[in-house]
């Protein structure tokens, strides 16, 4: 068993966590356009309004994920059509990473459908992150719970950034997720600042979540102390044969007042408009931006599922008048 030690109490037990979802409540409540106003005037603050910056995304090893994240295609007990596959090889990851940073992205995230990463898994993945390091690209990894000892490894091959999600509010945890604790996930956080890398947690809405555990998710992220430097903000993508395929879609006017508020609470953090934008109109992504989602995943898949096709992209930014960040 691992042993680490808890500095804090839950920050659901902070008045910290209170005051920010009351915040949060508060904002989200707002006129459309006045929160909007709010919003794009604290990342006016922080950041220049025209430049988004974009990651790709691999995933070095798909499907056939013991946990029963209740949206996952990538859980082996959710008959989605995910065909699984072993971890890929070295110079297929180094292939696909040149070809992004070619296509313009400056940060390649590789991610794998693991509860997490033993041992023997995480040494091939060392040298995954030095080889992406060497084509001069930010590295991210998303491989589940790390144990004690695995931030410092990551840390040592050069990786930035470690993504874990808080994924939801934790009154509303247990419905989508029963294999792993909230805690669980405070603690993989709590070992990935400790050694010193960059955080990247977000959470996705369009579970079914009411607008409360939507603001409880914002206000769980912005409690933590640092706040993470990355923000991804997911739009369910329902995967038939997931339990949650079929539930309400988000009206894009809440998902954009989601990102709004994640950019009121944390004015330095980048918020990532993250899975959704293929289903997603350009008119509601160009809202997005103005609200302050300021990054995206950008390559035409994600993990297992779709996501706009450059040409698509670069045309909106265009439109735009939206940078490279
Ligand atoms: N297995 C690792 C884990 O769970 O931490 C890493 C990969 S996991 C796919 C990373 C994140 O992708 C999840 O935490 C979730 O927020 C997001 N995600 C997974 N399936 C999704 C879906 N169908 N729609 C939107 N986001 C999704
Ligand atoms: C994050 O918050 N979203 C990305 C990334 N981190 C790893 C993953 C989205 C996955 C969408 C479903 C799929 O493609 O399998
Ligand atoms: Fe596994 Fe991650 Fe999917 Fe959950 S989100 S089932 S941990 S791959």
């Amino acid at each position: 068993m691992d042993t680490i030690i808890r500095l804090h109490p839950p920050a659901t037990a902070e008045p910290k966590f209170a005051a920010l979802r009351e915040e949060a409540v508060r904002l989200f409540d707002l006129p459309f356009n006045d929160l909007l106003f709010q919003a794009h005037t604290a990342h006016r603050t922080h950041f220049d309004p025209n430049r988004v910056q974009r990651s790709t995304l691999l995933s070095i090893k798909t499907g056939g994920c013991p946990e029963d994240c209740g949206y996952c295609p990538q859980a082996a007990r959710y008959h989605t059509g995910v065909e699984s596959q072993e971890l890929m090889p070295l110079a297929e990851v180094i292939e696909a990473a040149s070809a992004a940073k070619a296509n313009g992205a400056t940060r390649f995230c590789m991610g794998a459908a693991w509860r997490g990463p033993k041992q023997r898994d995480l040494e091939p993945v060392l040298a995954m992150v030095r080889e992406v390091k060497k084509l001069g690209m930010e590295a991210c990894c998303t491989l589940g719970m790390l144990k004690d000892g695995q931030a410092e490894q990551l840390r040592d091959a050069g990786l930035d950034y470690y993504n874990h999600n808080l994924d939801t509010a934790p009154e509303f945890y247990g419905e989508i997720i029963t294999t792993r604790d909230y805690q669980d996930r405070l603690d993989t956080l709590s070992r990935v600042r400790d050694a010193g890398m960059h955080v990247c947690s977000g959470g996705i809405v369009g579970l079914g979540e009411s607008r409360g555990e939507r603001a409880g998710l914002l206000a769980q992220l912005a409690s933590l102390d640092p706040q993470p430097e990355s923000v991804p903000i997911n739009n369910l993508v329902q995967v038939e044969g997931t339990p949650l395929a079929g539930t309400e879609a988000l009206p894009w006017s809440e998902f954009v007042r989601t990102i709004a508020v994640a950019r009121i609470l944390m004015p330095k953090s980048a918020v990532r408009l993250s899975a959704g934008r293929q289903e997603m109109d350009e008119a509601t992504q160009a809202l997005c931006f103005f609200a302050g989602a300021n990054s995206i995943f950008y390559g035409e898949k994600l993990l297992t599922t779709g996501n706009p096709d450059v040409a698509r992209d670069d045309a909106l930014f265009e439109a735009l008048g939206i940078a490279r960040g």
